[in-house]
């Protein structure tokens, strides 16, 4: 079994049975600059424990696979301009050969899982992106969300991505789209996308139920919890549009390909809306981690059989 190093606090809180909450690190390396970068995460943590869960920050530093990181672990990360980009192909060899590198949605699912976590919080998860058609470019967090049990608090997805798309293949592999407290699928930026969301929940302990219905059954895979922004942080979809196409040219003259894509496409946008998507960005990240603590909070009163 590979060995787990949780920070004291996550060690702490698998003893007592205590709500755990996972987060990912490709979005403090690679969504979003330095320092703000660094700011969030420790703000998306302190949310976290002051909604009654423990934050648990996955990344690899020099080899070792972390559940939870500590303040100075934190900040070297976040100033770090190599670390590497793991996602489920690259998360072996990068334990394997000694690297340092942050977790995507898709290895921090199975990191998560590997440490008993059942919920995670981030902003967006990769999807279909537009063209995808042609070039293939399908995130794996499609396919993680399709076999890894951890349920998934994120924003919808950015428009960036074909966003019908990306439900079309959610709903062919059998991943469970909820909607909270909405009947639209949000669009990271924007409360809707305009397109209806396969399944609608108003409450994070019927989330928490479902997620241990699903195990009952012995289904594979995990729930995506499509979380809208708050409405005071929302940026109209026809502000983003004419910069997403910019940001979309750019990438295809640069033949920018594989995994480049979405860390471009993201930098790119932060620098075209002079940081007006980054602070919604934050303020829908802490969105996220309030939901999934109240989710993680239920999941614990239920396996303690106090819910
Ligand atoms: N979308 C965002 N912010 C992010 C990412 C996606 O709005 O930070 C990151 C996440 O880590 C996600 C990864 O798992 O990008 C997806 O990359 P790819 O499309 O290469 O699978
Ligand atoms: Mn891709």
């Amino acid at each position: 079994m590979i060995s787990l190093h949780p920070s004291p606090e996550v060690a702490e809180a698998r003893t007592r049975g205590g709500a755990i909450v996972a987060l990912e690190s490709t979005i403090i390396t690679h969504g979003m600059p330095w320092p703000q970068n660094v700011e969030t995460a420790r703000r998306v943590e302190a949310e976290v424990r002051r909604h009654g869960a423990t934050p648990a920050t996955i990344a690899v530093l020099e080899g070792r696979l972390h559940i939870g990181l500590g303040d100075a672990e934190l900040d070297r990360l976040g100033r770090a301009r190599d670390a590497a980009k793991l996602s489920r192909a690259d998360l072996p060899a990068c334990l394997a050969a000694g690297g340092t590198g942050a977790t995507t949605v898709a290895a921090t699912m199975i990191a998560a899982h590997l440490a008993g976590i059942r919920v995670f919080a981030t902003g967006g998860i990769g999807g279909v992106h537009r063209g995808a058609e042609t070039s293939f470019d399908i995130s794996a967090d499609l396919h993680e969300l399709a076999q890894t049990p951890v349920t998934v608090v994120a924003a919808g997805a950015k428009a960036i991505l074909d966003l019908p798309k990306t439900l079309e293949v959610l709903e062919t592999l059998g991943v469970p789209v909820i909607a909270f407290g909405q009947d639209d699928f949000p669009a990271f930026w924007s409360r809707s996308s305009g397109l209806p969301a396969p399944l609608r929940m108003d409450d994070p302990a019927l989330i928490a139920r479902a997620h241990l219905v699903r195990g009952e059954m012995g289904l594979a895979g995990g729930q995506l919890v499509a979380n809208p922004i708050p409405p005071e942080a929302e940026i109209p979809a026809a502000e983003l549009a004419p910069l997403i196409g910019t940001a979309l040219e750019e990438a295809s003259e640069r033949g920018i390909a594989a995994k480049q894509v979405t860390p471009f496409l993201l930098q790119r946008l932060f620098e075209l809306s002079a940081g007006r998507s980054l602070e919604a960005n934050i303020a829908l990240v802490l969105n996220n981690a309030r939901l999934a603590a109240r989710i993680a909070a239920a999941l614990a009163r239920m396996s303690a059989g106090t819910g």
